[in-house]
């Protein structure tokens, strides 16, 4: 019997979702960072087995929305349960359980969908005086159960995106739970984003990576142009930051910062596409984007439709 399905990964900024999804797909199509609310659309990953196939969403972290960003970012969260026939919560196998992660239980007892709690970074608990995995695995437990004392997870595993270990046995119990069907996807399909949209990705991940203090999220990037051509693809960005401060850290001391970014950038899309690529970045500065919903949705950040 050949299964398939849609599973929604959900869990609060930064636990590891992104690294996850790229863990199970065996490529990077989402971009990671330490930096919470990382992702910001819902992004697709495809994974065909022997016995089925499986359509993750990643989703940006569920939080407290504080601007039309962070509302945005919290539906495309809710549009992905709601699609779901799995939901697998990811959760932080080496921090104490909290209000995040209560709140994103709520929401996948109420989608009444079948949910697997996962704990991840299990590679960074330290086996002596710490937490143990059964210990958490039980933390967790509670905490599901303080809000539906009748509801159960399907499975709790401990795995860690990072390094792989027990993924392929969330795929199989993923597996498991889906209902048969037909592959909506072909077999050799990664993900729905065009490679454009990843590219542009990638330039935000380096920037996240290289200015984690100064600029958590005010930059917004933009793809002018993107021309393939045989042996090279030209891309032109655009990144938009919210204030001219921030212009000037985004540019560095003599545009080393913005060169460096550039470079980072270019190394990994080389990657994704195979061949030379020539990128050249701009920096404008766009007055509180964060709050625009129209140039939020000129970006793709349109409120997720169905
Ligand atoms: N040690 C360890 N670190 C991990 C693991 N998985 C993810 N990380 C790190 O945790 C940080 C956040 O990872 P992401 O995958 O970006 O997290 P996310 O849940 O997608 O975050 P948002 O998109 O912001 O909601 C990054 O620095 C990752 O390298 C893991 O299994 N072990
Ligand atoms: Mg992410």
């Amino acid at each position: 019997m050949f299964r398939s399905g849609f599973v929604a990964i959900v869990g609060r900024p930064n636990v590891g979702k992104s690294t996850l999804l790229n863990q199970l797909i065996g490529e990077k199509i989402a971009i990671t960072s330490p930096v919470a609310q990382t992702t910001r659309h819902r992004i697709k990953g495809v994974v065909t087995r022997e016995k089925g196939q499986v359509i993750f969403l990643d989703t940006p972290g569920f939080s407290k929305p504080l601007d039309s960003l962070g509302t945005l970012l919290t539906q495309e969260g809710m549009a992905a349960l709601s699609e779901a026939d799995v939901v697998v919560v990811v959760v932080e196998a080496d921090e104490e359980p909290g209000k995040g992660d209560y709140w994103v239980m709520a929401q996948a007892i109420q989608s009444k969908k079948p949910t697997i709690l996962v704990l991840n970074k299990a590679d960074s608990l330290k086996s002596k005086n710490g937490p143990s995995i059964p210990g958490q695995k039980a933390a967790y437990l509670n905490l599901f159960q303080s809000i539906d004392s009748q509801a159960e997870p399907e499975t709790i595993l401990a795995i860690s995106a990072k390094t792989g270990k027990h993924v392929p046995n969330l795929l199989d119990s993923i597996l498991r739970l889906l209902p048969e069907g037909p592959a909506y996807y072909p077999e050799d399909a990664l993900t729905d984003q065009r490679l454009r949209e990843i590219s542009a990705e990638m330039i935000r991940e380096k920037i996240l990576h290289r200015t984690l203090e100064e600029l958590p999220h005010s930059v917004a990037v933009a793809i002018e142009t993107f021309e393939e051509k045989d042996t090279s693809t030209h891309i032109r960005a655009t990144l938009f930051v919210d204030q001219d401060s921030q212009k000037g850290i985004l540019i560095g001391k003599n545009g080393q910062m913005i060169k460096t970014i550039g470079s980072d950038a270019r190394q990994d899309i080389e990657t994704l596409l195979g061949h030379a690529v020539y990128l050249e970045l701009t920096v404008k500065v766009k007055k509180n984007w964060r709050k625009d919903p129209r140039f939020l949705k000129s970006l793709g950040l349109a409120p997720a439709s169905n």
